[in-house]
């Protein structure tokens, strides 16, 4: 197996360059191939100056005035034409989260009626919690009837025709009354979502600011709603993360266990799968068949989800996902929906790999669809897991090559387990603030893109920041990045600037703190809320900032929107398709302050991207008389 130069330039992991190696050596393709074979990429769409949305079309707008024409058929500009696909790709992003998170309402249901095949509530502090806010009255009731209040609560934000999302009242009163005034304030998720699809239909909303507008608006309650009630809900049914040691990176597969790797997004899969591969009954049968036991892996943020429940091993991100089944030690790809990759059903054929869907949202091309039922959760699990155990003995061990790679982590700090690390208040945190031991908050998020060299946008920017004594908060394929290169054990701090080391050195906390999986960027938005309630000011007052550095999904536009129009500063690594729309360009890079309080900038070099975090944070200091 050669690891050439031209595989060292795709990733800063030592696992993706064997496994690339290897595919190389197999004759397999894999999303970098597709992605040199996609190059050069279409003009146009780099741009977003592509329309198809109707069929006097296609049309696109040639970026040279006097090379093409300069308007849609329907004269449509190329602002219009920007505007309408950003918003567009909000659309995507939110409904894919809101979704997820209307799935967790309906468990929660189905929980509390006694109809959960398996599932049980877990946090009843944090259901009180909710129930509180959401003025549910607890005193003398059960678990099981307040949950069920709290569930036909939550999901009737989704429909919600007037009035708006609990949860956006957690965000403070400045930032509510400013989004009030730019009517932004979201009323139901579903319903702000549909009224994008609405508006970029042919001959209706043609004004860009408006436009964007209306993508901020679906942006907010998809962070404040349709995320936060995954999260929350998801705390509620199997426990809200605490502090816990794993380990991550492709190492984590078992050279002689019955491998499952479990891949996609939602904890209602993933939780049933950790149980069935629990059943001793399953478990002897494994070793009837040879094999030491039943090994579950994450992957993706599923992996995130059950990491920061269980301490289940993490086994890659986003740009992993083919190379697992490269390694041909995986009995079951398991997958539900979001950023599981097609190519994954020809490439399980080249293998004994079982590539299983569980959602009839999502099917695939040479999977087994086993559709997933929350009613009869456990069952279904089980019966998924056996197909796996059952695969064992189809291994080929000529085909197997695992990498050695695994690095030790401490994720699990959730809002409640940061602020209990602290010793039960924000004030230590607020105090390392003003002192400037911590210089301010970034949170780093977001995708892998094979445009740019797979996880060094992550790790590079995320050292970049803690050695200038910035704490990082990270989630998604950003969190998983930094666990396999050390970054989240205690003993990173060393690398930290020396105020930030302090600090995480006497809390015994990691510099780059694991939130989740990106629904719970929500937990970071809760944590800027509660400091800026605390400190009695906005969030776009705080010394805090954002970053994606290697971006891919609609997802990702969705949390980029709903971050700055959260107040914070936002850093994309990978150029969104806006810049053929000069009037957008500036509304997001510069015009969004007067309306959010924030902006957006693109910075492809990921060290220089902390630089402009950093800089930021120091006027937001300054600001703050800090
Ligand atoms: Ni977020 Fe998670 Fe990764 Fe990006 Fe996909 S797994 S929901 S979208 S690729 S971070
Ligand atoms: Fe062309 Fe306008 Fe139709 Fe879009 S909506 S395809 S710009 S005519």
């Amino acid at each position: 197996m050669a690891v050439t130069d031209d595989i060292l330039e795709k990733s800063i992991d030592p696992t993706v360059h064997q496994m690339l190696a290897r595919a190389r050596e197999l004759g397999l393709e894999t999303v970098w191939d597709r992605y040199e074979k996609m190059l050069p990429e279409c003009g146009f769409g780099e741009l977003g100056v592509c329309c198809r949305n109707c069929n006097m079309g296609p049309c696109r707008i040639s970026p040279f005035e006097d090379q093409g024409p300069q308007r849609g058929i329907c004269g449509a500009t190329a602002d219009i034409i920007v505007a309408r696909n950003l918003i567009r790709m909000i659309a995507g992003g939110a409904a894919a989260h809101s979704d997820h998170g209307r799935d967790l309402a309906h468990t929660l249901l189905l929980t509390a009626e006694g109809k959960g095949g398996g599932y049980e509530i877990k946090d009843e502090a944090k259901l009180a919690t909710l129930a509180k806010e959401y003025g549910i009255a607890t005193e003398n009731r059960t678990k099981e009837e307040i949950a069920l209040d709290l569930a036909k609560a939550v999901y009737a934000e989704f429909g919600r025709q007037e009035g708006f999302v609990q949860f956006t009242r957690r965000a403070p009163a400045k930032r509510v009354a400013q989004w009030q005034k730019m009517g932004i304030d979201p009323r139901g998720i579903d319903r702000e979502i549909v009224e994008i699809m609405h508006r970029t239909h042919i001959g209706v909303d043609n004004d860009p600011v408006n436009l964007i507008l209306q993508g901020l608006k679906a942006s907010i309650a998809d962070g404040w709603g349709g995320s936060m009630i995954a999260t929350e809900i998801s705390d509620v049914l199997f426990g809200t993360p605490t502090p816990v040691r794993s380990v991550a990176n492709l190492g984590v597969l078992k050279a002689d266990e019955v491998n499952i790797v479990a891949h996609g997004h939602e904890p209602v899969l993933s939780e049933m799968i950790l149980a069935a591969a629990a059943d001793p009954e399953l478990v002897a049968k494994a070793k009837s068949l040879g094999a030491k036991g039943i090994n579950v892996v994450g992957m993706c943020c599923t992996g995130n989800e059950i990491i920061m429940r269980h301490g289940i091993p993490l086994a890659g991100n986003f740009l992993q996902q083919e190379l697992a089944v490269i390694t041909g030690a995986v009995e079951a790809m398991i997958v539900d929906v979001q950023c599981i990759m097609p190519s994954l059903g020809s490439l399980c054929e080249c293998f004994h790999t079982r590539f299983i869907s569980t959602s009839y949202k999502a099917k695939f091309p040479g999977a087994i669809h086993i559709q997933f039922n929350e009613e009869k959760a456990l069952d279904i699990a089980k019966q998924i897991v056996k197909v796996a155990v059952e695969n064992y003995p189809r291994r080929v061990q000529d085909k197997v090559c695992i990498p050695d790679e695994k690095t030790e982590c401490m994720v699990g700090f959730s809002t409640e387990a940061v602020i209990k690390a602290l010793g039960g208040t924000l004030d230590p945190l607020l105090e390392a603030i003003k002192s400037g031991a911590v210089h301010g908050i970034a949170g780093v998020v977001g995708c892998n893109n094979p445009k740019i060299k797979h996880d060094h946008g992550h790790v590079a920017l995320v050292r970049e920041l803690i050695k200038n004594n910035v704490l990082v908060v990270t989630t998604g394929c950003n969190a998983i990045a930094c666990a396999k290169v050390g970054l989240m054990l205690p003993e990173a701090a060393a690398d930290a600037g020396e105020g930030l080391r302090g600090v995480c050195q006497a809390l015994g906390v990691p510099p780059v703190l694991h939130m989740g999986s990106c629904v719970d960027i929500s937990r970071i938005l809760a944590t800027c809320a509660a400091v800026a309630n605390a400190l009695g000011v906005d969030i776009s007052d705080l010394p805090v900032a954002g970053a994606a550095p290697e971006w891919m999904s609609e997802k990702a536009v969705s949390i980029g929107a709903y971050v700055v129009s959260s107040g914070i500063f936002t850093v994309l690594g990978t150029v969104p398709p806006v810049l053929g729309g000069p009037v957008v360009t500036d509304v997001l890079t510069r015009g969004a302050e007067d309306v959010v309080g924030a902006v957006f900038a693109v910075e492809t070099d990921p060290v220089k991207g902390a630089a402009l975090m950093i800089a930021h944070i120091d006027k937001k200091r300054a600001a703050l008389g800090i």
